[in-house]
């Protein structure tokens, strides 16, 4: 197959793999960290597609890659301004707190803007180039959100979808954004949009109420996109009509994981590790990328003040991994500078010579590694501020099949809304946060039928929706959706299959 002939397109900020050179200079394939990755690779590789990318390193020009699933990697090339102006800046500094409920004051800057339009174009004309007449092409997250608008224009043959890793925001926020119209324009060049929740497509349908899509608007909200519908899960049932007379379908996919990729940890690597910890009563485990929303802190704030009131069993750990993350971003650096800081205090107070009360890995490590620190935490803290979804708590609830251990999560990631047997608990409130590590704690010892139930319902919700279900239903929709426009029964992303 050819590069320009490609029936099915992803088209993400990342290639799944990160491109190294060798210290001759020869270069290395690696896979790449992440949520979208774990979520989408199985996916593409089923359908033998093509995944247009940044490989991951600064003005580095591969040669497009065809991995031994007969993925085609395309990559797309980022200067250093590139990287400073459209990664850290508008997507991680200006839309990512904004789209997180403002948990750090986005700021909003001319040229990060400019850079967004321009890299989104070099994204937009990478796809034009690989995608087949009457391709399909998925669209993925927040970086790329000017790309739909951009290709339908370039190739009004393509059928577009779009998906939002992270969570859309309240109108109210969105609004503050000085390129709201221009974000809305641009993603409604696709013919479906897809968000984990039905609060994200309602906050989206509401805006799109609002907010002109109109060209050249750049004052006020005048006109206003007829929207219609009720949003429901896994289908598209809502529409809003587009500037351009076209009907974008809305709807709620929530992600999930590769529940059969999952690794089954040896028995012998639990218990070694539960030794290699000091064989504790209790293990407590958080695993995140190193990100303000995570809330590592808080949750390390209130692990701190159980110790200090006795409420835990006397040898407990808290095992906290943390892989890195934005680090050149202040206020990444700040996160980082104060998770340490407090996991030193605490081992200050209450550790003793060889026994941390808090063991912290500031690194990736290996699916294996970490099935076996999912399999071996009697309690998985998942505390965030806000989140599109967790797939972290996915990983917990799918490593524990037989309904051992015990999930303490956020209300405020999506994951809450499929999990509501986890011990859910307010990141805002220290309070809160302390409650349901202790009530998880108090039934694991004390109420075992009760905690087992719980996690072997979410077991068995993870097993059902699996990722393979999230990528089938948004692209069933996207092929209805354009049967629907184009009048044909034909269906592109099934064919692409
Ligand atoms: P993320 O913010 O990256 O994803 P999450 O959904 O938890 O968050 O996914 C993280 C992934 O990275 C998991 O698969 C986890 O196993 C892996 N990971 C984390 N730390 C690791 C470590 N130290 N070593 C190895 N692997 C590690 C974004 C959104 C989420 C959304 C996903 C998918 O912010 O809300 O769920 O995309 O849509």
């Amino acid at each position: 197959m050819g590069e320009s002939n490609n029936n099915f397109v992803v088209v993400a900020n990342r290639l799944p793999v990160d491109m190294q050179r060798a210290e001759d200079g020869s270069p290395r394939w690696v896979p790449s960290p992440g949520g979208l990755v774990s979520a989408l690779s199985p996916v593409l590789e089923s359908h033998e597609g093509c995944w247009v990318g940044w490989p991951g390193v600064i003005d580095e020009s591969p040669e497009p890659f065809r991995t031994e699933a007969d993925v085609l990697l395309y990559p797309v090339t980022l200067s250093a301004e590139d990287y400073r102006d459209f990664y850290e800046g508008f997507s991680n500094a200006t839309l990512w707190p904004l789209y997180h409920d403002l948990i750090v004051t986005p700021e909003f800057h001319r040229e990060w803007w400019a850079a967004y339009r321009e890299v989104n174009l070099k994204f937009a004309q990478a796809v034009a180039h690989v995608a087949a007449e009457g391709a399909t092409v998925w669209v993925q997250d927040y970086q790329l959100q000017l790309v739909p608008g951009i290709l339908r224009q370039m190739r009004p043959d393509l059928t577009i979808g779009f998906f939002l890793h992270i969570p859309f925001p309240s109108p109210d926020l969105f609004r503050q954004l000085p390129w709201r119209e221009e974000v809305m324009r641009g993603l409604l060049g696709a013919d479906i949009i897809g968000f984990h929740l039905e609060d994200n497509a309602r906050n989206f349908l509401t805006l799109a109420a609002q907010v002109s899509g109109s060209a050249g608007t750049h004052t006020g909200l005048p006109d206003t996109l007829r929207t219609s519908g009720e949003v429901s899960t896994r289908a598209i049932t809502a529409h809003v009509t587009a500037p351009d007379g076209r009907e974008v379908g809305v709807g709620a996919f929530p992600i999930s994981i590769d529940v059969a990729s999952v690794p089954r940890p040896e028995p012998q690597a639990v218990t070694t590790l539960r030794h290699d910890l000091g064989d504790p009563d209790l293990i407590l485990l958080g695993v995140d990328r190193l990100d303000y929303t995570k809330g590592i802190l808080q949750r390390l704030r209130a692990y701190e003040e159980l110790l200090a009131g006795g409420a835990l069993p006397p040898k407990t750990v808290f095992l906290q991994i943390a892989t890195p993350s934005r680090e050149r971003i202040e206020h990444y650096r700040r996160t980082r500078s104060r998770v340490e800081e407090a996991v030193g205090r605490i081992n200050g107070q209450y550790g003793t010579p060889g026994r941390p009360v808090v063991e912290y890995l500031h690194r990736s490590v290996p699916k294996s590694t970490l099935a076996t620190y999912y399999a071996a935490a009697d309690i998985m803290l998942v505390t965030p501020f806000k989140d599109g979804m967790n797939l972290v708590a996915k990983e917990y609830a799918a490593a524990h099949p037989s309904g051992s251990g015990a999930l303490v999560l956020s209300e405020f990631a999506g994951a809450a809304e499929e999990f509501p047997e986890a011990y859910l608990c307010n990141p805002f409130d220290l309070e809160a946060i302390k409650r349901s590590i202790h009530r998880a704690a108090t039934d694991l010892r004390t109420a075992p039928d009760d905690a087992r139930a719980r996690m072997t319902t979410m077991h068995r919700q993870v097993q059902e929706h699996d990722v393979n279900l999230w990528a089938q239903s948004f692209l069933d929709s996207l092929a209805e959706a354009h049967a629907a426009s184009t009048g044909s029964s034909s269906r592109p992303a099934s064919e692409a299959r």
